[in-house]
């Protein structure tokens, strides 16, 4: 029996990833400098996977930004448009280009499109294809991680994804072919990336191919069939392990168990019940090894160790120890680093916990205790398990009773607008008095360090409370004045004493208890620390009222109300499995319905409730969307549905590809939706041309993902290409996403820009 693990958090514990990345790009620190700092995290994490007893080690899940774009880098799928700039940026800044786009004397290039990556809040950058695509080895990363290992005496597991799922996650950039017919050109690259490997030294590789989890065509499966013989007959001494993680292998399973791999890897935390299916199946193979995923990669709470030694049990009884191996269900980059660095959590919730680093431990443990020669150590191990899980099952701290009473008195009428949209519609023009393509911003303004360090000052006791706010409404204020200046129609507060959109309102809401350093990455340099869902969510206090209002009494334009909508605070937050998460976002909701009546009640006209993780949150396959969408939509519509005919509701969300669910997205009966579009141009209105929206709707005019300014022409020409399909009247101008991530100077352009393409589109339709 073995232990391995399929990833480790890159971004170091105390995000020292994070740091030294903004520090390159403000050019504080030189590459050298960069490299070193990712060398020495990669050199501590092998060290706490091997002294925490894991048997193989991943290599190649580091990144310096994201692990997609590595793939491109390593398969030489650049596409053409950074080849140009080959000449003057050194391959680390073409790098950073790609993921950042790149503005400067030299070089005026968009960065690539950038997605969720599966069910998560990790996103990734979107391969591009064109029809005459080529690929070419550059081993440079994958071999030389390697290396780094086995120069301290590790002989580790690089992990690569999978060709079928490399390609599945990008997009063609021409019409006419689909991405899956470059496989031929593709192959040969990855088999001399394995011939390179194995003339290294190394013994496994572990392919990711996460479209197991998702509905595969016959075809598709033809072509993983393709992949892995080749492999196998090209290199018959490395041993392949194939993981698939989110979801049961499903409908793919017996095209999964087909494929000549050595090894297997189930996520059974996500799918329990496969396991049963693969173990009775009678295509399993004589020596196919079993890897079960069973320490949650996803979530924070302890492992079920009993549970789970049982499950080891049952598959070993079956296949024989040497068939069997044990791991985190996926790779442990959606979870924070070390619980140890948690000094300020309540005691009692600590003690249901495991960050990375515990969960390690919890593999290793399951391992020894089913030695023969189990420590005593391990068995006290199991034994402090077992009493937390217990504990945390009748902790008083998780159930109140008035939540419970609450939600059994929720009315079907509780999830309706007290009128259609076009009466509501009429109700809020007269109103409001906006006009023509209306403009305005998704919510936040720029989290300067400034602002940071004010509220590390206001942690440390360093500033007073009365100082913070001050300073918070002096920036409030500012902001205030300069969106009156430029002329936007619709002004927000800007968010600054917002640390993040749902650990913010997490912070303030009963049932979650916090971290001080739970980061996980997002994208790139970004993090999150996701609060920690244990208990019953209900509304003690304001919200948001006290800051809007203030903001509300200093302009005579409309001040929207910001909120964060209740699927995704669940989404976005670590969440209790003890009572389905539907439920769960019906408390949540509630708590939000509160805030909407008291935004309402203070005078605020428009409230946006903010769903952008609503899209991620759809189960991977298609047969489960049904039920997600049905209690997802009402829980939304549960949190809104309270207001006046004239208080108009808007949402937001990011990334999403609508076209399938378009229908759910109206189900929300939002007034007015602001999306994410412009780095793919538009592409996302498709689902508009044969769709009759009846709503207000702002497509993004600019990617704020990049510190690129836009060009006043480049958004005329974005919402020309959207008024093609949204009629006039319900079109609003609006950047694609918050501005939280940008610095001033770019914001500031960028929107006096956006505000002068919305002048020229009134001025062309007069
Ligand atoms: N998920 C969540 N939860 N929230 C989101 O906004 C999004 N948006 C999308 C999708 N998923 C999301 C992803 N976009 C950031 C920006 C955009 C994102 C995700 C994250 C982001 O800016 N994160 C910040 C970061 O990585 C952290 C935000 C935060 O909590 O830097 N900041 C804290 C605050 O503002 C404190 C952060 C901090 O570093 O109070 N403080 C310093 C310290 O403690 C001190 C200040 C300094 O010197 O900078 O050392
Ligand atoms: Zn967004």
């Amino acid at each position: 029996m073995r232990t391995h693990n399929l990833g480790y958090p890159r971004i170091g514990s105390q995000r020292e990833l994070k740091k030294a990345c903004e520090n390159f790009w403000a050019g504080r620190i030189t590459a050298k400098d960069l490299m070193d700092i990712g060398l020495k995290i990669r050199r501590q994490n092998w060290k706490i996977q091997q002294q925490a007893g894991i048997d193989l080690i991943p290599v190649n899940d580091f990144s310096l930004y994201d692990q997609v774009l590595d793939m491109t880098v390593t398969l030489g799928a650049i596409p053409e448009r950074y080849q140009k700039f080959n000449d003057s940026l050194t391959p680390l800044e073409g790098y950073f280009a790609m993921a950042r786009g790149l503005q400067n004397e030299k070089v005026d290039v968009t960065a690539m499109e950038m997605t969720k990556w599966f069910d998560t809040n990790y996103h990734y950058l979107v391969p591009e294809f064109s029809i005459s695509q080529t690929f070419q080895l550059d081993s440079r990363k994958v071999v030389g991680e390697f290396l780094e290992a086995k120069q301290l005496g590790i002989q580790a597991k690089p992990v690569l994804i999978g060709p079928v799922s490399y390609l599945l996650l990008g997009k063609e950039k021409e019409s006419g072919f689909h991405r899956l017919s470059l496989l031929p050109a593709l192959l040969p690259v990855y088999v001399n990336l394995l011939k390179e490997l194995k003339a290294n030294g190394a013994e496994y590789i572990q392919f990711d191919e996460p479209f197991l989890a998702l509905d595969l065509t016959p075809l598709e499966q033809d072509f993983l069939h393709t992949c892995y013989e080749t492999f196998r007959k090209e290199i018959p001494e490395l041993k392949l392990i194939l993981a698939n993680y989110f979801d049961c292998y499903g409908d793919n399973l017996d095209a999964a168990l087909k494929l000549p791999v050595d090894v297997l890897h189930l996520d059974l935390v996500r799918c329990s019940s496969q396991l049963e299916d693969i173990l009775t199946h009678p295509k399993l193979s004589k020596t196919t090894v079993l890897s079960l995923g069973l320490v949650d990669g996803r979530n924070i709470l302890k492992n079920n160790l009993q549970y789970s030694l049982d499950t080891l049990q049952k598959a070993i009884d079956q296949l024989g120890k040497e068939r069997v191996w044990v791991a985190p269900s996926c790779s442990l980059l959606h979870v924070p680093c070390d619980l140890d660095l948690e000094i300020k959590l309540n005691p009692e919730i600590k003690d249901w916990l495991a960050f990375a680093r515990q969960k390690l431990d919890e593999v290793a443990k399951l391992k020894e205790l089913l030695s023969p020669v189990a420590s005593l150590s391990a068995k006290d191990y199991l034994e402090t398990n077992q009493s937390s899980i217990k504990n945390r099952s009748v902790s008083s701290l998780i159930h109140n009773p008035k939540v419970r009473d609450r939600i059994q008195s929720i009315q079907e009428s509780d999830y309706k607008r007290k009128a259609p949209f076009p009466i509501r519609q009429k109700a809020q023009r007269d109103k409001l008095g906006l006009p023509l393509f209306p403009t305005t911003t998704i919510g936040s303004f720029p989290q300067t360090t400034d602002i940071r360090q004010l509220r590390s000052q206001l942690k440390s006791g360093k500033i007073s409370p009365e100082t913070y706010d001050e300073k918070i409404k002096a920036a409030t204020v500012d902001a205030i004045r300069w969106q009156e200046e430029i002329g936007l129609d619709v002004l927000v507060h800007g968010e600054f004493e917002r640390n993040d959109m749902v650990e913010y309102f997490g912070e303030l809401l009963e049932g979650f208890a916090f971290s001080q350093a739970g980061w996980v990455q997002s994208y790139g340099s970004r993090c999150v620390k996701p609060p920690i869902l244990y208990g019953d969510v209900w509304r003690s206090q304001d919200l948001s009222v006290g800051w809007t209002t203030y903001a509300q009494q200093h302009t005579d334009k409309p001040m929207k109300g910001m909120l964060t909508g209740p699927v995704t605070i669940l989404q976005w937050s670590f969440v209790r499995d003890d009572q389905p998460r539907s439920l769960t976002t019906r408390q949540i909701a509630l708590a939000i319905r509160d805030e909407v009546a008291a935004l309402e009640a203070a005078g605020i006209a428009i409230i946006q409730i903010d769903e952008p993780a609503l899209r991620e949150g759809l189960p991977l396959r298609k047969k489960d969307w049904a039920t997600y969408l049905d209690w997802a939509v009402r829980a939304f519509r549960l949190s809104c549905s309270g207001v006046k005919n004239e208080t108009q509701i808007h949402t937001h969300m990011c990334y999403s590809e609508f076209n399938d669910i378009i229908q759910s997205i109206a189900d929300m009966d939002a007034d007015v939706i602001t999306i994410e579009t412009s780095r793919s141009e538009m592409e996302l209105l498709d689902a508009f041309v044969n769709f009759k929206y009846p709503y207000e709707i702002g497509p993004g005019v600019y990617d704020i993902h990049s510190p690129r300014v836009p060009q006043v022409r480049e958004m005329v020409h974005l919402l020309q290409k959207a008024a093609t399909v949204i009629p006039h009247e319900h079109l609003w101008v609006n950047p694609d996403c918050g501005l939280k991530t940008r610095g001033w100077d770019e914001t500031r352009e960028a929107l006096k820009n956006m505000v002068e393409a919305a002048k020229q589109m009134r001025q062309s339709v007069r």
